[in-house]
């Protein structure tokens, strides 16, 4: 066993570990994620997160889960003119290094159909998040549930509709990326 030795013989094992765990530069990661879920079981639920790019600029390609039916990206555009919030599809999203990029209520967001009963049971999903640079990142998100206050679904404006009374998703908007 050649390789053994060889590590044996030439580095310490704690610089081995030092070099694996203080990497250096930055690391393309998911952070704070969290699926709020609508409170009317047929419409969609949104997920929120901050994705800190790593050491090359990358894109976002495709967030998928085996916990929801559908998933797709969105940005909540508003109108300066009319005040209307609308949502428009993502096909991708820029992640440059070494940046955080929010997606977050009143902005960027996945939004996920139909998320299924052990999700809702268990209160958290696996969520993939594909990137143009061939990584893929699974993350369990965690799933809060809305209390009486509306005001956290915001990210769920369809056209300037309350959330409570939202319609269902225009159709130019259900159609997957
Ligand atoms: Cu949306």
């Amino acid at each position: 066993m050649p390789r053994l030795r060889l590590f044996a013989a030439s580095a310490p094992l704690f610089g081995l570990i030092a070099l694996s765990s203080c990497g250096q530069g930055p690391v393309l990661d998911i952070r704070d994620p969290v699926v709020k879920l609508n409170p009317i079981a047929k419409n969609p639920s949104a997920l929120y997160f901050t994705i800190h790019g790593g050491p090359k600029a990358t894109t976002l390609e495709d967030v998928f889960s085996p916990g929801a039916v559908q998933t797709s990206m969105h940005e909540s555009v508003r109108d300066p003119r009319t005040g209307i919030t609308r949502m428009k599809p993502l096909l991708r999203v820029p992640i440059p290094a070494d940046t955080d990029v929010e997606f977050r209520p009143g902005g960027k967001h996945v939004m996920l159909y139909g998320i299924n009963l052990p999700a809702r049971r268990l209160n958290e999903i696996d969520v993939t998040f594909v990137f143009g640079n061939g990584d893929r990142l699974p993350v369990t998100v965690p799933i809060a549930r809305a209390g009486g206050d509306d005001g956290d679904m915001e990210g769920m404006d369809m056209g300037g509709a309350s959330a409570a009374n939202s319609a269902p998703m225009p159709a130019a908007t259900t159609a997957s990326n």
